[in-house]
């Protein structure tokens, strides 16, 4: 399986995050790509690949225009108004509030932001674009015939909606991928999302979308972050009723009852029918995750990359979550190990 990866995404390196009520060192890191990339070598699993530049329109198919302009200027706003250190936002527009974007820039970053986990810095626009290219260039090679491809992405993007970033996403690869795909001609296309979290921001970008599929397991948002999405209940509305499949899980879940809520995912997949598979691979599943309540082991994941090629579609593997990071390689590599051995 080829691979696609840039060094640029290390010009997203925040400094802090609000976790647990305190600012603290930003668990999504550049050594998190760094040790997945040393065992996509490592274990030989295919040639590595340098992201081809698609410009902006791919993007723009996703995300609003307000939303592009925001981040793509964010940072400079920010530096002129407070010195050239992360922004984060202050006030979130929930109930009770317009959504107006204000003028001021700390204005905007609250009004674009869905948390204080997601620092903007200077490298931001540029390193969430390459990783958008990585996921466009990956769907390309398979659009081309390949079986199957990594999109080593980073910064994440699952739960980047349309005018939203956080959660360590700021535009949503898989979204744009799967968009891609639809434009260069896939009738359908699946989005199966093992990450630990609820994928809010591609969940959005297609509800009423009959012709993207998106299936999501995750730390059900009674207990876990993102909280406000990722409900059974949710399945599409208007021409994307029925295209939505949220598979919520309590905190401790194991492989067992984990797979078996793969199972019933993949299942959905393969009646659907997509002539293109996304697959959002998170693996803060595993059991050492330091954010995360699951308690998959690190073969588990050469199990998940088997069921997912008994789907037999074209498969664009993208990268998101995993903050257990000395593990983070073999975890990720072994489902794409997987994958290629079934
Ligand atoms: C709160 C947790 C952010 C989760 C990010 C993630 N700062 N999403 O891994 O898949
Ligand atoms: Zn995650």
């Amino acid at each position: 399986m080829k691979t696609v990866y840039t060094e640029r995404h290390a010009l997203q390196d925040g400094q802090s995050e609000l976790i647990d009520g305190k600012l603290m060192p930003c668990w999504e890191r550049p050594r998190r790509a760094e040790l997945v990339i040393a065992r996509v070598r490592e274990t030989g699993l295919g040639p590595v690949i340098a992201p081809r530049e698609h410009g902006i329109e791919p993007v723009a198919r996703v995300h609003t225009a307000p939303y592009l302009r925001f981040l793509e200027t964010a940072w400079d706003a920010w530096v002129a108004e407070h010195g050239a250190y992360d922004a984060l936002p202050l006030i979130w527009p929930t109930r009770t509030f317009r959504h107006i974007e204000p003028d001021a820039i700390d204005g905007k970053v609250s009004f674009f932001a869905m948390d204080a986990g997601t620092p903007i810095m200077a490298g931001t626009w540029q390193a969430a674009r390459a990783s958008a290219d990585v996921a466009l260039t990956a769907a390309g090679m398979v659009r081309n015939g390949e079986r199957a491809v990594f999109g080593l992405c980073r910064p994440p993007g699952h739960h980047a909606a349309a005018d939203v970033f956080g959660g360590y996403c700021f535009l949503n690869n898989a979204a744009i991928a799967a968009q891609a795909l639809v434009d260069r001609g896939a009738g359908r296309v699946a989005i199966l999302d093992v990450d630990y979290h609820h994928g809010n921001g591609t969940q959005a970008i297609f509800y009423d979308r009959p012709d993207v599929l998106f299936v999501s397991l995750h730390g059900h948002p009674r207990q876990e972050f993102p909280y406000f999405l990722g409900y059974e209940d949710e399945t599409g509305e208007a021409a994307g009723e029925g295209a939505n499949l949220n598979l919520p899980l309590a905190w401790g879940t194991d492989f067992e009852a984990w797979s078996a809520a793969l199972e019933t995912g993949c299942r959905r997949i393969a009646e659907w029918g997509p002539d293109a598979l996304v697959v959002s691979v998170g693996v803060d599943t595993f059991k050492d995750d330091p954010i995360s309540h699951f308690t998959l082991e690190s073969e588990d994941f050469l199990r998940i990359g088997e069921r997912i090629a008994r789907l037999g579609r074209p498969t664009v593997f993208l990268m998101e979550g995993g903050y257990a990071i000395e593990p983070i390689g073999i975890n990720a590599v072994n489902v794409l190990a997987g994958f290629e051995q079934a």
